[in-house]
């Protein structure tokens, strides 16, 4: 059996792979197959998810898992949010986008830098599917006043964990499942989707 995985962010493979090795499934990504970019038109994360996951699994003519994602910052009314990808323009870096929030958050004190990562992933058993399964993450942190760490992507280097007393970019892969938005919204998936592929 076989469910692509409807992501072209490599950090967000990386980490969802780690996770859905126990089911008895072949995840197969995205890139394998000819999957062209669908435009991301909702306002929502939930939109955007079942957009992506209902396209990927239209071209593929197999399941597929979704996830969208991103930061929301208090200080900015929740920006980035639905449009942390694109932050700093279309063709925006992870780099840039950090140059741009770190320049927002330049004058807020650090008492004021509170921020969350959301997580929605999506999993459609066709591009028909009337009742996808849809499950969600956040986690709390503060955006640093400078870069640490390389691992992860994103806004990783500059995410704070207070548990940890490091950035998200300064955690294993295994360490980051553990606690972050994706990992909360792929141990819901996992759930399910164990329970539903024993039938
Ligand atoms: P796909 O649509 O192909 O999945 P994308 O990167 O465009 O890839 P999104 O539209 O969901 O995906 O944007 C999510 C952005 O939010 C991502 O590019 C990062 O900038 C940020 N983000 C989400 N999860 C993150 C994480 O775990 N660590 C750091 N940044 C994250």
């Amino acid at each position: 059996r076989k469910i692509v995985l409807a992501t072209g962010n490599q950090g967000k493979v990386s980490e969802l792979s780690q996770l859905l090795t126990p089911l008895a499934v072949n995840i197969v990504p995205q890139s394998e197959f000819d999957v062209p970019e669908v435009p991301e038109t909702g306002t929502t994360f939930v939109e955007n998810a079942i957009i992506k996951a209902r396209h990927a699994a239209k071209i593929t003519g197999l399941p597929a898992i979704a996830d969208d994602s991103g930061l929301a910052v208090n200080a900015l009314g929740g920006a980035p949010g639905v449009y942390s990808a694109r932050y700093a323009g279309n063709n925006a870096t992870d780099s840039d986008n950090i140059d741009k929030l770190l320049g927002a958050l330049k004058d807020i004190e650090p008492a004021k830098r509170q921020a969350r990562f959301l997580c929605v992933l999506v999993y459609m058993r066709s591009s028909e599917d009337p009742t996808p399964i849809i499950c969600q993450g956040e986690w709390h942190g503060t955006i640093t006043h400078e870069r640490s760490g390389d691992s992860g992507f994103g806004y990783d280097p500059v995410f704070w964990v207070e548990q940890k007393q490091c950035t998200s970019a300064q955690l294993s892969k295994a360490q980051k499942n553990a606690l972050s938005h994706r990992g909360q919204a792929l141990q819901q998936l996992l759930v399910k989707l164990s329970t539903e592929l024993e039938h």
